[in-house]
């Protein structure tokens, strides 16, 4: 079972995290864990924390020569704005954020959940997530997220090979597949910027070269589609989640929303059953089980929850009304958002392939996907 926990405070001394479960023999690349760190802190409409850190990961334990273990590994991001304890609290609590209701909840102080809230944590999330994916890699899975509406703008996903995709994804500083619109989102990024105001997004995730069978229709809890919804809605300031059509079905018929089935027997080969869609709508999982094609998985971010010119809220002290407070943050942060929903996305579907294949090793996972490949292909043509 692969598992992780996470801790540390927005402005402690470190975020930790503890990935059990993940299999020897997978060769680290600490480089491209930091890509993922640098590529959480960028994105147009990012607030002043980002100038301070620089964010890195240390593998404290679980490796040796660059190459996993099968032992729990330990990963560190260090704060360098390490600064909680000469920090004051907060006595008008950000609608939205937190403050109120955790500081309710634990009879606290408002910065003892505030810490703790903060999206600051996904800078370790994403090295777990990023960490998954040096497992999915050699598998031939990959894991892409990017930007498909900032506020009411949406912009649209053009067709083409995944490296094209990851062309068009670097240039664009809102972390869309289309560059040419950079200006018109940076306009509304500053035109919230200037008012005041902050803004949220969607972000749009999909994963490459799956297996048939990843999660399971037998018990609520194995269910990928859910296991998925849960983990992208954990994300701070995620407010909803589709997979596939998603919400559009609700309004189709049946025949409208359903990927027909054809077989080509010439298709069959070390990772192809023969089966074919002419459509994804399903976005690649039906009963909580992957069917093989593209999984796509959509998030809806909500704008950040504090903001320059604050809504009115209540002093604690006093019981009397005004406004919020307002401690430094991000105008936009979609672009973050789409490089934590991917790597969080990868952490799962890492999790559920470890559950179907098993194995202590890289090596170990190889053989149990293509054994289960052959007995698939035996059930599906006994006489071949
Ligand atoms: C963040 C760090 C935080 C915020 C932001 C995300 O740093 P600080 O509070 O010191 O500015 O910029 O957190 C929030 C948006 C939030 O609501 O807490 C980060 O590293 O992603």
């Amino acid at each position: 079972m692969l598992r992780y926990l996470s801790a540390g405070e927005s402005h402690g001394k470190a975020l930790v995290a503890i990935v059990d479960g993940f299999p020897a023999g997978v060769p680290i690349d600490l480089e491209a864990i930091n890509v993922e760190l640098r590529r959480r802190q960028g994105g147009y409409g990012r607030g002043g924390r980002q100038k301070l850190e620089h964010d890195q990961v240390e593998v404290l334990s679980g490796w040796w020569r660059g190459v996993s273990l099968g032992s729990p590994i330990a990963l560190m991001v260090v704060n360098r704005d390490h600064k909680l304890e000469r920090m004051d609290d907060l006595y008008r609590p950000r609608p939205g954020h937190a403050d109120l209701a955790g500081s309710i909840k634990y009879l606290s102080s408002v910065r003892a959940v505030l810490e703790r809230a903060s999206a600051r944590e996904t800078a370790v999330r994403v090295a777990v997530g990023a960490l998954a994916k040096q497992l999915l890699a050699p598998l031939g899975i990959s894991v892409f997220g990017y930007v498909v509406a900032v506020g009411p703008v949406n912009v649209a996903s053009p067709g083409g090979s995944l490296d094209d995709l990851r062309r068009r994804r670097e240039q664009s500083e809102l972390y869309t597949l289309d560059p040419s619109r950079d200006g018109e989102l940076k306009s509304l990024v500053d035109s919230a910027q200037k008012t005041g105001n902050t803004l949220g997004g969607v972000i749009e995730v999909r994963v490459d070269g799956l297996p048939v069978g990843l999660g399971s229709h037998a018990h609520w809890d194995r269910k990928l589609d859910g296991r998925l919804a849960q983990a992208v809605m954990s994300v701070q300031a995620i407010k909803g989640v589709e997979i596939g059509l998603g919400f559009e079905m609700a309004r189709r018929f049946g025949a409208e929303v359903h990927d027909p089935i054809q077989f080509d027997p010439r298709l069959i080969g070390e990772r192809c059953l023969g089966f074919t869609r002419p459509t994804n709508n399903a976005g690649g999982l039906e009963a909580g089980i992957t069917n093989s094609q593209t999984l796509v998985i959509r998030a809806a971010k909500k704008p950040i929850s504090t903001l320059a010119r604050p809504l009115p809220s209540v002093n604690l002290e006093t019981l009397e009304p005004e406004i919020a407070s307002y401690e430094r943050s991000d105008v936009c942060a979609v672009a973050a958002a789409s490089c934590i929903v991917e790597n969080v996305v990868a952490f799962e579907i890492a999790a559920a392939l470890l559950e179907k294949f098993g194995g202590d090793s890289l090596a170990e996972i190889e053989a149990h996907w293509s054994s289960f490949y052959q007995l698939a292909r035996r059930k599906i043509q006994p006489e071949s």
